[in-house]
């Protein structure tokens, strides 16, 4: 099997069995950005080759907040599957993730393919809907620390989604408040601003990045922006909601 077929197989492994694994670049530390996409793209494939259907593409690293977190200073793009759905306001059980955390995102619903070079107004009209939504976010690396490869062939650590009330996309949604509570209590806040300014450019990212990637976004697709604030820590007992101002609230529940 070929270097990156091995490494593919050891990600998705992890992901399977919710275990942590060593960083790729802790013992190859020249692991391009390239072939870690295509490490992201195998590892998918073999979750398609067993029966997950592709839903659309998450953004990684599309905020300050983020990239403070983690100390990974790139935007990233990674596929997701309708295995990673929670259905809203259900329960997601703690032992199927390593270290999980959550971010609050703002997820869009396409109505039009998207790709390549796009402007923010063609972004727009692609666009059927908007939504609060939340990224379950779950690194297989050991301490969730990585490096700009490691996280990009590990899907950018996707591995849950939420997905709250669909809204009309043509009301403003660049500077919008965002609370997350857990148990009730505000445990961050934010604006749909940090989202590299609006939301909107990390969709026209998106449309760029993947297609580079040599796919597109489809009709029907799910499109996440990003995290908007850095991501707390997940532990059983917890219901966790985010509200975005205007657009509604989106809930899950974290059992054992
Ligand atoms: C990388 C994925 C980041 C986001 O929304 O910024 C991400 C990580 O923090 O593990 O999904
Ligand atoms: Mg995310």
């Amino acid at each position: 099997m070929d270097k990156l077929a091995r490494y593919a197989e050891t990600l998705d492994g992890a992901a399977l069995g919710a275990h942590a694994t060593p960083q790729l670049t802790s013992s190859d530390p020249n692991l391009s950005v390239a072939d870690a996409y295509q490490v992201q793209k195998l590892s998918v494939d073999r979750r398609l080759a067993r029966g997950e259907r592709r839903i659309g593409v998450k953004m990684g690293l599309t905020s300050r907040a983020k990239m403070l977190q983690v100390g990974v200073n790139e935007v990233a793009w990674g596929r997701l599957t309708d295995a990673m759905l929670i259905e809203e306001g259900a329960a997601m059980s703690r032992a199927r993730f390593v270290h999980p955390r959550v971010e609050p995102e703002v997820a869009f619903l396409m109505k039009a393919p998207l790709c390549g070079r796009v402007t923010a107004a063609q972004a727009l009209a692609a666009v059927e809907a908007i939504a609060p939504a939340m990224e379950i976010i779950d690194s297989r690396y050991e301490n969730f620390k990585f490096a700009l490869s490691d996280v990009i062939a590990d899907n950018t650590s996707s591995s849950g989604l939420v997905i709250g009330p669909w809204n009309d996309p043509t009301k403003d949604f660049s500077n919008l408040g965002v609370i997350v509570e857990i148990n009730g209590q505000v445990i961050e806040v934010g604006s749909t601003a940090a989202i590299l300014g609006h939301p909107l450019r990390s969709l026209v990212a998106a449309a760029r990045l993947v297609a580079e990637g040599g796919e597109g976004i489809s009709a029907g697709d799910i499109v996440m922006a990003g995290g908007i604030t850095a991501a707390p820590t997940l532990a059983p007992g917890q219901t966790v909601r985010t509200t975005i101002q205007g657009l509604g609230s989106v809930m899950f529940r974290v059992e054992a």
